[in-house]
């Protein structure tokens, strides 16, 4: 039986996210937080290092840090996803941040935000908006 192209594997896709959520941003908030998981199926380490946004102007990196009894959240450089691996961002955390929101976000939104790799290399990533406090 001849199969053709049956390889469907066009994509060198070797990192994915999944699970990818935003927290709701009501009318007058421009800021807001994203999770997700990212997962490495390769053998060498990628770090992401920037990302944009459909809705907001700027995405940053962040992390929460305990400093202190207090949570302190601040920006990081660059997120390493671990070679045959994963790196989760959750709240408390590493996470995403967005600025600069063009509309409000209502749960049940859909966001499409693109993050960016070391090697260039672009994660494409889909992510659906939750209710605040819905963890
Ligand atoms: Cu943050």
């Amino acid at each position: 039986m001849h199969t053709g192209a049956s390889t469907v594997l066009a994509q060198t896709t070797v990192v994915t996210a999944r699970d990818a959520w935003v927290r709701e941003a009501p009318a007058g908030r421009a800021v807001t937080g994203m999770f997700l998981t990212v997962q490495n199926a390769g053998a060498t380490t990628r770090t992401i290092v920037s990302g944009k946004a459909s809705v907001g102007d700027t995405l940053e990196l962040h992390e929460m840090k305990r400093d202190g009894g207090m949570m302190q959240m601040s920006p990081v450089k660059s997120i390493a996803v671990p070679a045959n691996g994963q790196v989760e961002l959750r709240p408390g955390g590493l996470h995403l941040m967005l600025f600069g929101l063009k509309k409000p976000l209502v749960p049940g939104d859909t966001v499409r935000v693109e993050l960016t790799l070391d090697d260039g290399t672009r994660v494409p990533v889909v992510a659906t908006v939750r209710k605040m406090g819905g963890m």
